[in-house]
């Protein structure tokens, strides 16, 4: 076991399965626990912040906190799923820097890399500045996780903790600043040490100078790197602390060299997560800020229709319309409204853009601009459609895609697939017939096409089932109505407890466990030609011919598509299907307690733990799942099969506890067929009280392979500058010819092999390399996927990748502020008296200039304005409150006039640029100066401002008129990037 970081004790214990991830009393704490609990805090901070702000209650939940508490404390109990999905993803991408980055000085602040590891920590929050402002979350996370490793470590591998500092280093955040007196590369820092004596081996000069320093790690032949008189990581696998001077300094355990020092580690590492995650809310604002972590308002799903705009679609275009008015008017302000809302439209030989908006209106909008028009022949870019939105979308949506023509690009089924799997995304595809004699006369040609053939239609319901979706097949006629019972159904809490397929169709009978928190019970069937007996926890039975019954209390039926609601009841279910017709079921309900679950697996590199796969997992051989249960904090998992979808065989898991909800799950044997993930669990409401039996089961069908595909490489890419990603493929099954596939999702030019040779048993490495236009939006990101299909075609591998696109960054510096004025009467009744202030902000010569101001605290009114030299102006809103200054502005210089500028009796000329301005958000060339009024009953006696630059450098700025906070007539001042807390 190496000991890299706070993750090494979990990452052990992990392996063997002794404890794990929980958080015991006296345990060691990891990443994991580091992440959660600032992400915890800093959510609930937020929260409160916006509760104060918008007047609404907030409580604080009991500790320890919980992603369920945390989201019902927030006010959106309905993202408790969401935001643990994004809890876990940050931190699985925290832990993987151990794995893939194992050796890496840099990434852990070993061997004195502090210059190279707060590069690290200040360009990935660049990174995720950008991905935030673009509104790409998933981006933003993944680069989140990322550099909050290095950050933690920090605390546990240098001297910062020894050197007796109790707050976080605010300048690993930030790149304009000293990190600190760093030792030089031939100082000594260390002295040889030898058991207890071990805890004060750090030399007496550098404490004393307060020099930094941190240990050197190394194994196998790197261990000599470490330069003379150097402190060491410690620990048995740090080759470097045997050799002199012997003995470590990381505080990653309590059992670690400097474990006596762990817990401050610790908490000085839990504190800089918040501190940086603080930066990157002041940048982003409070409500994107949350929504990067899974907490949005309403559902916290994504509306994300598909649509075919071909010349024969006028009618499901006029469907679509009239159900998105719908949804639009029933759900907006209810806790199912949508948080997102997402529109590709595909045509031939064009598909997209993916317009992605969280305001109805704009959606309504880009609906009904849609027209159907032109398409020629008769397949349409139905996939590429679908691709699109799959990598836009957040994961775990649900897509509806309207067509009536075959998909022209089936070559890329595979890679659909590939998302599909990779992004837990439901597919339901509605297909449309015409009804006038089965033929379709297009408006744009006279070319008349038969309906659309059964063999196409197959590569839409094979789709439709690898997600856990539907393929309804209606007339036009039949649409609206069809459309409408799927898409008004869907809700957030929406849970699958049975799906199945069975093609071709036979007599077959499946089972469901319908538990007390499940509501809104319905069977989904899609077939033609099927009758069915259902049965009910009681014994009591109905059939598809009966009119009557009390286990159905409505049934409807369009087209292929039977929807059956059932009579709440608790137990366990059964349904028997004939048919000799190919058909899917599905029982879904709303319960708030669900799972999630990534495939993992055991890191081959120098460092035991897990690692999230990006690929399919490895058929025929071991294989383990990391379960997590959402919305309870009191359910476990008691089960977790693998459950072939062709089938009734399964693959029983052990389940190991972790904590907090987590389960890692081993199976024996990956099946090499299809399948389906089920989880059991139960609940226990109250002490004494009996017991909730659930169980619950994946939407999408998953596959493994006996093909490994494995890719790594840099996740910024520099738009002009080709970008490489190597990866390397192995198999353990048949040898050959293996068919490369590199597809990504913004049509960037690539270049990949198409073909690789394997021996049974070997592996191969090449490249793919990218290049992005130099004028691809800063902030935006790509998809990258690399498929390998084995010869015969009968297994495929891949991995998925995505990259966040940033250009060079030049501006490192936050704007400054500067008080021209302050005037305060207060008196001691507070709410007779007013106290108000003039702040000036710039963002210097080389900055890109203020683009948002916003207060965090402080009850006052805010106005901003805009002061600008020669160049165009467009002055929109221009609050100009306090008022006395005169604006001539225009094409000549700027002037402002008397007033409480006092700072600028001069003329405030400012750069070049176009500007405008609102009222909070403004863009502003360079040079451009803002002044802030600002002004408060004397009973808020504080104000924090938050300037943000364009790239995301936050300054907050602190005044106070408090009488305690101030003992003379000056104002309490602060101007910093971190937050004044
Ligand atoms: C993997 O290889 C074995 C043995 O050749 C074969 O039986 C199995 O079907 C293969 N699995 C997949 C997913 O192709
Ligand atoms: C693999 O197949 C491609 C075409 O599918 C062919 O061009 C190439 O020569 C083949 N390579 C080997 C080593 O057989
Ligand atoms: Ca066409
Ligand atoms: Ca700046």
């Amino acid at each position: 076991m190496m000991s890299s970081g706070f993750a090494a004790l979990c990452l052990l214990l992990l392996h063997t399965g002794a404890l794990g991830f929980g958080l015991l009393p006296g345990k060691s704490l990891s990443h994991q626990e580091i992440t959660e609990k600032a992400i915890l805090k800093s959510t609930l901070q937020v929260c409160r912040a916006l509760a104060q702000a918008e007047g609404t209650d907030f409580t604080f939940p009991a500790q320890p906190f919980t992603a369920k508490a945390v989201a019902v404390a927030c006010g959106e109990p309905q993202s408790s799923k969401s935001f643990r999905r994004a809890i876990i993803f940050i931190v699985l991408r925290n832990i993987r820097v151990d794995i893939r980055h194992a050796l890496n000085a840099s990434f852990h602040f070993d061997d004195e890399m502090f210059v190279q590891g707060r590069k690290i920590i200040t360009e990935g929050i660049l990174a995720v500045k950008a991905s935030n402002k673009q509104e790409n979350f998933e981006a933003a996370r993944q680069k989140l996780g990322e550099i909050l490793h290095p950050l933690q470590d920090f605390y546990s591998h240098s001297n910062w903790v020894e050197l007796g500092n109790k707050l976080p280093n605010s300048n690993l955040i930030r790149s304009d600043t000293s990190i600190g007196n760093i030792a030089d590369k031939s100082r000594a820092t260390c002295r040889n040490c030898d058991g207890d004596d071990c805890r004060n081996n750090i030399l007496g000069d550098i404490i004393e100078e307060k020099v930094l320093t941190s240990g050197y790690f190394g194994i196998g032949p790197l261990f000599s790197t470490k330069p003379k008189g150097k402190c060491s990581h410690g620990g048995a696998t740090d080759q470097t602390s045997n050799i002199e001077p012997k003995g470590g300094i990381n505080k990653d355990t309590f059992s670690s060299s400097h474990g006596h020092l762990h817990t401050d580690a610790v908490n000085l590492a839990i504190a800089a997560t918040s501190g940086l995650l603080e930066d990157i809310q002041g940048a982003a604002g409070d409500r994107p800020f949350l929504q990067m972590l899974g907490i949005s308002k309403g559902s916290s799903k994504a509306l994300c229709f598909v649509i075919d705009t071909t010349g024969s679609m006028s009618d499901d275009i006029a469907a679509v319309r009239t159900v998105t008015s719908s949804i639009i008017n029933s759900k907006v302000g209810t806790e199912d409204e949508p948080s997102v809302y997402i529109l590709v439209s595909f045509n031939d030989p064009d598909f997209g853009p993916l317009i992605k908006t969280t305001d109805p209106n704009v959606f309504k909008s880009a609906i009904n601009s849609l027209s159907a028009a032109g398409g020629g022949d008769e397949g349409e870019l139905s996939l590429s459609g679908l691709q699109l939105a799959l990598t836009g979308a957040p994961s775990n949506s649900e897509v509806f895609l309207f067509t009536d023509a075959p998909a022209k690009d089936k070559r890329l089924k595979s890679t659909v697939i590939a998302l599909i799997e990779r992004t837990q995304t439901v597919v339901n595809f509605m297909i449309s017939e015409s009804t006038v004699l089965n033929r379709r006369k297009r408006s744009d040609d006279t070319k008349i096409r038969p309906r659309i053939a059964a063999s196409d239609a197959q590569l839409y319901r094979d789709l439709a089932q690898a997600s856990g979706g539907l393929a309804i097949e209606v007339t036009k006629n039949e649409l609206p109505v069809a459309t409408s019972i799927i898409t008004e159904s869907s809700s957030s809490s929406l849970v699958t407890l049975l799906q199945a397929a069975r093609s071709p169709g036979k007599t077959d009978t499946f089972s469901f466990l319908v538990d007390e928190t499940v509501t809104n019970l319905r069977v989904y069937i899609t077939a033609r030609s099927l009758t069915f007996t259902l049965t009910g926890p009681t014994g009591e039975s109905q059939q598809s011919t009966d009119a009557t019954g009390s286990l159905i209390t409505a049934s409807q039926s369009v087209g292929n598509f039977k929807t059956l609601q059932l009579k709440r009841q608790v137990g366990l279910w059964k349904i028997k299907m004939v048919s000799s017709n190919p058909y899917t079921l599905m029982v879904i309900g709303q319960s708030p307690i669900d799972f999630l679950f990534d495939f993992v697996e055991a890191s081959q590199g120098p460092l035991t733990g897990y690692d999230a796969l990006d690929s399919r997992p490895r058929a025929g051989v071991n294989g383990s799942l990391l379960v997590s249960l959402t919305g309870s904090d009191s359910a476990t998992v008691t089960e977790v099969a693998l459950v072939k979808s062709s089938g009734s065989e399964e693959i029983k898991g052990v389940v190991e506890p972790q904590g907090g909800g987590s389960f890692l799950v081993h199976v024996d044997m990956m099946p090499s067929v299809e399948f389906v993930v089920r989880v059991k669990g139960q609940e226990s409401v109250a002490p004494g009280a009996p017991l909730i039996v659930f169980q619950r089961q994946s939407s999408t069908n998953f596959r493994a392979s006996n093909l490994t595909v494995m890719a790594d490489s840099e996740s910024i890419l520099v738009p002009g500058t080709p970008f490489s990603v190597p990866f390397s493929v192995m198999t353990t099954g048949v040898g050959g010819n293996f068919t490369i596939r590199a597809t990504n999702n913004r049509q960037f030019n690539s270049t990949s092999p198409t073909n690789l040779f394997l021996e049974t048993g070997s592996s191969a490495n090449d490249t793919v390399t990218l290049s992005a236009p130099l004028n691809t939006p800063f902030g935006s990101d790509v998809t990258l996927i690399i498929e390998v299909e084995a010869p015969g075609g009968g297994d495929t591998n891949y991995v998925v990748l995505r990259f966040s696109i940033l250009n060079t960054v030049t501006d490192f510096t936050p704007p400054v502020c500067e008080l021209l004025s302050l005037q305060s009467n207060c008196s001691d009744i507070c709410s007779l008296s007013m106290w108000e202030l003039s702040v000036q902000v710039t963002d210097g010569a080389e900055g890109t200039g203020v683009e948002r101001v916003s207060l965090r605290q402080g009850n006052g009114t805010m106005n901003t304005s805009l002061t600008a030299g020669s160049g165009n102006m467009t002055a929109g809103t221009w609050n100009m409150t306090a008022g006395s200054e005169n604006m001539t502005a225009g094409t000549g210089n700027m002037t402002a006039g008397t007033g409480n500028m006092t700072a600028g009796s001069e003329n405030m000329t400012a750069g070049t640029g176009n500007m405008t301005a609102g009222s909070e958000n403004m863009t502003a060339g360079t040079g451009n100066i803002t002044v802030v009024s600002y002004s408060s009953s004397c009973c808020s006696p504080d104000v924090e401002l938050l300037f943000v630059d364009q790239v995301g450098n936050v300054a907050s700025c602190f005044y106070s008129v408090r009488k305690a906070a101030t003992s003379s007539s000056q104002p309490a001042t602060t101007n910093s990037s971190q937050p004044a807390t």
